[in-house]
């Protein structure tokens, strides 16, 4: 099912076609219209900052997330998640209960570097991401350097349908980014699917 099943000290999955492209543009069609799009306001750095993305925290009643200095209530879930959620929680083995969509508009709406480390999440969690859209690149980088003072770097390319399961200690071990980029692009949006643990 996976394409690529391991990187270097990276315990990580990436399945470039695990949705087709027909489901996947009707899924994409769907969660542009139906989901509450906002530009959520994070504090970086001890200062507030418009995240240049837009995003909505989405889940069952309970599942509350804290991340850059803000908590989350989580709406409800669209119709057109809920069979998605199901596959995925099956193809990943964990009963996943909250996403964070992001909706990037065009190259310059991005993602900065952080790992999904919160404390709701517990220790080494199972992150499953389903990209929509535009192909833009994942990059993974290690949070200490080796021996010859190295950092680790994977890129990946995500593109339309495409399934990234992250997973044991790559939280603990990679920040990752989905960094900015010149080339024309058209909108893509991005469905970190979690676990909170409450
Ligand atoms: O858009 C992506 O592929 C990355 C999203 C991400 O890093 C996150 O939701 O934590």
């Amino acid at each position: 099912m996976f394409d690529i099943s391991s990187l270097p000290e990276a315990d990580v999955q990436l399945s470039h076609r695990w949705m087709d492209a027909s489901a996947a543009d009707t899924l994409l069609t769907a969660l542009m219209a139906g989901i509450p799009w906002t530009r959520h306001r994070l504090r970086i750095f001890g200062r507030e900052v418009e995240a240049p993305r837009l995003s909505c925290w989405i889940g069952d009643p309970g599942a509350l997330y804290r991340y850059s200095g803000t908590r989350f209530v989580p709406e409800p879930w669209p119709a057109a998640l809920v069979p998605v959620r199901d596959a995925l929680s099956e193809a990943a083995g964990v009963a996943f209960n909250s996403v964070l969509a992001n909706l990037y508009r065009d190259g310059q709406d991005a993602m900065g570097w952080h790992s999904d480390d919160e404390r709701e999440l517990g220790p080494d969690p199972v992150i499953a991401s389903l990209s929509l859209g535009a192909t833009r690149r994942f990059v993974l980088k290690g949070r200490t350097p080796d021996a010859e003072g190295r950092f680790a770097r994977h890129v990946l390319e995500l593109p339309h349908g495409s399934l990234l399961v992250m997973r044991g200690e790559t939280q603990a071990r990679f920040r990752h980014a989905l960094p900015r980029t010149a080339r024309p692009v058209g909108p893509r949006i991005n469905l970190t699917f979690r676990r909170i643990l409450y």
